[in-house]
C-alpha cells in the first residue's frame, strides 16, 4: 500500500512501535526548537538529564517572546539560555532576531526532517515539507538528548487544493476556511496534509501559515509536499543543497478527505473569541475597528509584509485606528527597508514594533477597553490580548491593512492597489550574525551557566500513590484553553522560570480562588469538558497545577499537547466513559480513585467514587503503556533518570 508523506518521513524515523492505530510510535527527532517563555523549563530539565552534548542534527533556541524586559527577569533568562546553549552545543538566536518559526523556516528547515519545538506553531516548518511537531519542554530536552519522540500514531487527514487564489484572498483565509469546516477539535488526531492542483500556486511562505494554524485544528501537525517551488524557496535562501522533493504515494490512503476551492474563497475572520468562529467578512460587515495588528508567526514573512506596504503605500492609517506592524524576522524587517517598503509602512502612519511575538502574546498593544482588535495572529482567545472585554478578530495581512485605511472591517477586495506583482525574492539577503553558534565540544567544559535569580527549580514529583483522594477543587466547561489555565501577558511571563509565583495566577480567569483553594485543601481534582487544554504548548500549565497539588484531571476529551504535559509532570488524566457523568460531578464533591495505581499498572478501568453523592463513575485511563509507566514513576524526568540506570 501507498504512503503518505507523513507516513514516509515517519517510516523513516520510528525507533519504537509500529504505525497503527491505537498505538503509540517513538520517533528519532533531527532538530528541535525552544523559545524563551518555555525554553528556561526545557534547559533546566535537559540539565537535569546529565547529557553533555545534544544528540540532534540541528538544536535551536530563540528569544522571541519575553523581549519586553520590563524588569531583570527577562535579560538574565536570555543570558541562561545563551550560556546553556554555547555549553551544550545549541544555536542561539538573539533577541530582535525574530519569531522562532519564521527564522526557523528562513534558515533550518530542511523537507524530509523531523522536527520538535517547545511551542505548539512548530508545524509552520510543515510548509517546508518537515514532521514538525509541538511538544512540551520536557520532551523536547529528551529529544535534545537523542531520546525518542512518541505520539500516537496519527490518523491521515487529505485537504485537496483545487483552483488558485485571487488576489487579496491569501492564505489565511484557506486555513481559516479550514478551520470553519473542521473547527478547533476537527484535526485531533490527525496529521493534515495539503495536495493537489492548488498546492504549486501557493509559496512557502503561504503553505507555512496554513500548517501555522494547523495548530488551532488541534492536529498533530500539518505538512505540504516538497516541490519545485521549495527548492526555489531553498535556492533563494541559499540552502539549496537542503532540498529534497517528498510527495504522497498515489494509492496512499487517507482516512478523511476534504476539498478547497481556492479562487472560490473569499476574504474571512475568526470572530471572538475561537479561531473556528468564522464567517467571511461580507457577512460580518463594516464593524468600526479600534485596533489592527499585522504580524506573528503565522502572517509575518516578507510576502505578507510586501502586500500590507502596497495597500497602504501613498494612504494614511485612519486616525482613529492604532495601526503596529511587526515583521517576522531581522531579514524581512532587513529587505523591507532595502526595497523601500518599510519607508511606505512608516510614511502611512503604523507604529513599526520589534520582530519578536509581542502583542501575539499579551506583551504590549493590549487593546482599548471593549475594543475591537483586528490580527492577523493565530490566537483570539479571550483575555489574550491584555484587555479582558477586548474582542479580536483573526484575518489575513490583506483584510488587516485594508481596515487600518477605512476604520472599518472591510473587504480588502474593493481596494484599488494592485498586488499581482508582489513575489518573493529571487535571492534572500542572507545575514545569520544575530545567531551564534555554540562553543565546540573541546572548549564547552570552561563555559559558565549564568542562572539569575528569576529561575527556581521545578516542582518535585512523586510515584503514583494507591489511592487518590481529593475534592473536586475546580469544574470547568468545553474547550479550555492553556491561556485559561495558566495565562501568558506581560505581567505573568517574565515569571516563566519561577512556578511558585505564577502559582498565583493559575486558573483565575476561570476562578479567582482556584490558587487559594489550592493551597486550603492542599490538593485536588479538576473536571473538565471536551477538548481540554487546547493550545499552546507551554507545560507550565501541567507544572503549575503539580505544584498547586493537582493529583488528577477528569475531563470528556484532552488537546494532545497538553495530555502528554500531564503525563510528564505525573498528573493523572482520565475520561468519562460516559460523558454525562460530568454533570453528576460539582465543585467541592468529595472524590476518590480507590485503586488508581492498579487500575494505570493494568491498563483496567479506573473507578472514580463521588463519596458527597455517593455515586460511583467509570473512567478510562486514556494514556498508552509508556505514558502509564511514566505516571508510575511520577513524570518524565524520574521516568528518564530511572530508564537510563
Ligand atoms: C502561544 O502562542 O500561546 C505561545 C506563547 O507561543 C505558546 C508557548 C508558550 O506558552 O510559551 C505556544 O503556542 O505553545
Ligand atoms: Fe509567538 Fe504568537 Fe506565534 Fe505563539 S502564536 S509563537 S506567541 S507569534
Amino acid at each position: 500500500m501507498g504512503m503518505t508523506i507523513a507516513q514516509k518521513i515517519i517510516s523513516a524515523h520510528l525507533v519504537d512501535g509500529e504505525m497503527k492505530q491505537g498505538q503509540d510510535i517513538g520517533l528519532k527527532i533531527d532538530q528541535t526548537l525552544t523559545q524563551d517563555a518555555t525554553g528556561t523549563m526545557a534547559y533546566l530539565e535537559f540539565e537535569a538529564m546529565g547529557v553533555d552534548r545534544v544528540k540532534t542534527e540541528r538544536s535551536v533556541a530563540y528569544i522571541d517572546h519575553n523581549t519586553l524586559q520590563t524588569g531583570f527577569e527577562n535579560a538574565d533568562d536570555h543570558r541562561f539560555i545563551q550560556s546553556i546553549c554555547k555549553k551544550h552545543g545549541i544555536y542561539y538566536s538573539h533577541p530582535g532576531n525574530g519569531i522562532c518559526h519564521q527564522i526557523h523556516l528562513e534558515r533550518f528547515s530542511v523537507p524530509g526532517k523531523t522536527l520538535i519545538g517547545s511551542d505548539s506553531h512548530t508545524p509552520t516548518c510543515g510548509g517546508m515539507g518537515m514532521l514538525a511537531m509541538g511538544a512540551g519542554g520536557m520532551d523536547v530536552a529528551v529529544a535534545m538528548g537523542g531520546g525518542a519522540y512518541y505520539i500516537p500514531t496519527p490518523k491521515m487527514l487529505r485537504v485537496n487544493l483545487v483552483g488558485k487564489l485571487r488576489p487579496f484572498v491569501s492564505a489565511k483565509d484557506v486555513i481559516l476556511e479550514v478551520l470553519r469546516v473542521l473547527s478547533v477539535k476537527g484535526g485531533v488526531g490527525y496529521i493534515v496534509e495539503y495536495a493537489g492542483e492548488g498546492v504549486k500556486t501557493l509559496s512557502v511562505p503561504e503553505r507555512a501559515t496554513i500548517t501555522n494554524m494547523g495548530a488551532e485544528l488541534g492536529a498533530s501537525t500539518s505538512i505540504f509536499p516538497s516541490d519545485e517551488v521549495t527548492r526555489q524557496f531553498l535556492a533563494a535562501q541559499g540552502r539549496e543543497n537542503d532540498f529534497t522533493p517528498l510527495e504522497s504515494d498515489p494509492d496512499a490512503v487517507y482516512d478523511k478527505e476534504i476539498t478547497v476551492d481556492l479562487s472560490a474563497l473569499e476574504p474571512i475572520a475568526a470572530m471572538p473569541h475561537s479561531p473556528d468562529n468564522v464567517k467571511k467578512v461580507t457577512e460580518i460587515g463594516q464593524i468600526k475597528v479600534d485596533q489592527v495588528l499585522i504580524g506573528s508567526c503565522t502572517n509575518s514573512s516578507l510576502l505578507d509584509m510586501l502586500k500590507v506596504a502596497e495597500i497602504l503605500d501613498g494612504k494614511t492609517v485612519n486616525p482613529n485606528v492604532s495601526v503596529g506592524i511587526a515583521p517576522g524576522s531581522k531579514q524581512v524587517l532587513y529587505m523591507l527597508s532595502q526595497c523601500g517598503a518599510l519607508a511606505k509602512l512608516i510614511a502611512s502612519g503604523a507604529r513599526i514594533l520589534e520582530c519578536a511575538c509581542g502583542p501575539c502574546i499579551g506583551m504590549g498593544q493590549a487593546p482599548n477597553s471593549a475594543g475591537v482588535s483586528l490580527r492577523t495572529f493565530n490566537r483570539n482567545f479571550e483575555g489574550r490580548s491584555g484587555t479582558a472585554d477586548a474582542g479580536v478578530f483573526l484575518v489575513s495581512p490583506e483584510t488587516a491593512a485594508a481596515a487600518a485605511l477605512t476604520g472599518v472591517l472591510t473587504n480588502p477586495m474593493e481596494l484599488d492597489a494592485d498586488l499581482t506583482t508582489i513575489k518573493l525574492p529571487e535571492k534572500f539577503v542572507v545575514n545569520d550574525n544575530s545567531i551564534d553558534a555554540p562553543a565546540p565540544a573541546d572548549e564547552a567544559g570552561s563555559v559558565e551557566i549564568l542562572r539569575g535569580p528569576n529561575i527556581k527549580p521545578f516542582p518535585k514529583t512523586e510515584p503514583l500513590g494507591e489511592v487518590i483522594s481529593a475534592k473536586a477543587i475546580l469544574k470547568v466547561g468545553d474547550n479550555i484553553t492553556t491561556d485559561h489555565i495558566m495565562p501568558a501577558g506581560a505581567k505573568i511571563l517574565p515569571f516563566r522560570s519561577n512556578i511558585p509565583y505564577l502559582a498565583n495566577f493559575c486558573f483565575t480567569r476561570c476562578d479567582e480562588q482556584f490558587p487559594e483553594n489550592c493551597k486550603k485543601y492542599g490538593k485536588g481534582i479538576i473536571i473538565g469538558g471536551e477538548n481540554y487544554g487546547q493550545g499552546s504548548s507551554r507545560e507550565h500549565a501541567a507544572l503549575v497545577p503539580l505544584h498547586l497539588g493537582i493529583k488528577a484531571v477528569v475531563a470528556k476529551s484532552f488537546a494532545r499537547i497538553h495530555v502528554a504535559n500531564l503525563v510528564n509532570a505525573g498528573i493523572v488524566p482520565l475520561t468519562f466513559k460516559n460523558p454525562a457523568d460530568y454533570d453528576s460531578i460539582d465543585m467541592f464533591d468529595d472524590l476518590e480513585l480507590p485503586d488508581i495505581r492498579k487500575a494505570i499498572e493494568s491498563g483496567s478501568d479506573v473507578v472514580l467514587v463521588n463519596k458527597t453523592k455517593n455515586q460511583t463513575y467509570t473512567l478510562n485511563s486514556a494514556v498508552s503503556e509508556r505514558s502509564a509507566d511514566i505516571l508510575l514513576s511520577g513524570g518524565l524526568l524520574s521516568y528518564t533518570r530511572e530508564n537510563s540506570k
